[in-house]
């Protein structure tokens, strides 16, 4: 599907690793087995995630731009800002951050450690700026880029979560692809896949890429943003565009994309009680790490549907893991005793 596209590697050779997370499944009454593809183990470059993907499709039109700048903007303690002030480094271009105050999260210090630090650490120009949260297109991202050319510089500007960029969705196709291969050889399909959603390309991409062999609505949506209506919208957009711009050949349906929107509680970056047991859960059977604004939202999705028969028995269920970990930092006081 993705043949047509140039692609610049920034993760590992290979499919990323799927594995049966044989304590979770066995702790959650046996009936649905629990597989988790491990998309945060996917780079050398600072960690990885999700974003890497997004980017690989990227990179060559950023080559071929002239840019010398990446501008882009995140939260504080984003993944993506992290990924692009990664990816700058790795191609020795500089990189202008928004990092906006989306989170409604103290701790002391919130704005230094895990993935701001590690921005920081690697050259980016990395600005905190008083605005609250948005998935949308944001007056200081623009700014910025201005802010860039006035100094002569070139910028190229990448959107919040690189997801309306118009090559944001193709990253995700190709996971879709790679799953297919994998399931060839384990001799068996996913029932359903889990995935957190918050800017929409991850999913998007992954309804394009499922709707083939008709998975598209087994693509399960966990909503982290806490806006899930701009989110499902941003989702069906991208869904439509990035399956016009690979040629799929069939309509993308409002019911392609399913998004629940329970977990995001009480507010985007805040755990609930139950998102920090789903974290402890995953870390105490599996030692798979998740995060309090993100992954560990989509686990905690996942363990409630199972607790209410959601799946059938029998299913088998593959969580999409996409990295955050690093934002734990920032949560050091809320899980100070574990
Ligand atoms: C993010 C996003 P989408 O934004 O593509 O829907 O992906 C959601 C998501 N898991 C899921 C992790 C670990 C993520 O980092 N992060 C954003 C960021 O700024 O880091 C774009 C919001």
């Amino acid at each position: 599907m993705l043949e047509k596209f140039e692609r610049y590697p920034l993760t590992f050779e290979g499919p990323t690793p799927i594995e049966r997370l044989n304590r979770l499944t066995d702790h959650l009454g046996g009936k649905v087995e629990i597989y988790a593809k491990r998309d945060d183990c996917n780079s050398g470059l600072a960690l990885g995630g999700n974003k890497l993907r997004k980017l690989e499709y990227i990179v060559p039109d950023i080559l071929a731009s002239g840019a010398d700048t990446l501008v882009s903007i995140g939260g504080v303690q984003s993944n993506h800002t992290r990924m692009v002030a990664a990816v700058a480094a790795k191609l020795g271009l500089k990189c202008r951050l928004v990092q906006e105050s989306w989170v409604p999260h103290e701790d002391a210090v919130y704005d230094r450690v895990g993935n701001i630090l590690l921005t920081r650490l690697m050259g980016a120009d990395s600005r905190v700026v008083d605005d609250g949260f948005d998935i949308g297109i944001r007056q200081s991202w623009e700014d910025a880029m201005q802010e860039v050319r006035d100094q002569g510089g070139r910028p190229y500007g990448i959107p919040a979560g690189a997801s309306v960029h118009p090559l944001g969705g193709l990253g995700y196709v190709g996971f879709a692809e790679e799953v297919r291969d994998q399931e060839a050889a384990l001799g068996f399909a996913f029932d359903f896949i889990i995935v957190c959603v918050v800017t929409g390309s991850t999913q998007a991409g992954m309804v394009v890429g499922f709707k083939p062999d008709g998975r598209a609505g087994r693509v399960i949506g966990i909503d982290a943003s806490g806006t899930p209506e701009k989110t499902r919208v941003q989702v069906t957009e991208i869904a439509r565009s990035t399956a016009e711009l690979i040629e799929l050949g069939q309509p993308i349906e409002d019911d392609d994309i399913v998004i629940l929107e329970d977990y995001a509680y009480p507010a985007y970056g805040v755990p609930s009680a139950a998102t920090s047991e789903a974290i402890r859960l995953a870390a105490r059977t599996e030692a798979m790490i998740t995060d309090p604004v993100y992954e560990g939202k989509s686990m905690q999705g996942l363990i409630d549907l199972i607790g209410r028969g959601y799946f059938p028995a029998g299913s088998k269920v593959l969580y999409a893991h996409l990295g955050g970990a690093p934002a734990l930092n920032g949560y050091a006081y809320t899980y100070r005793n574990g």
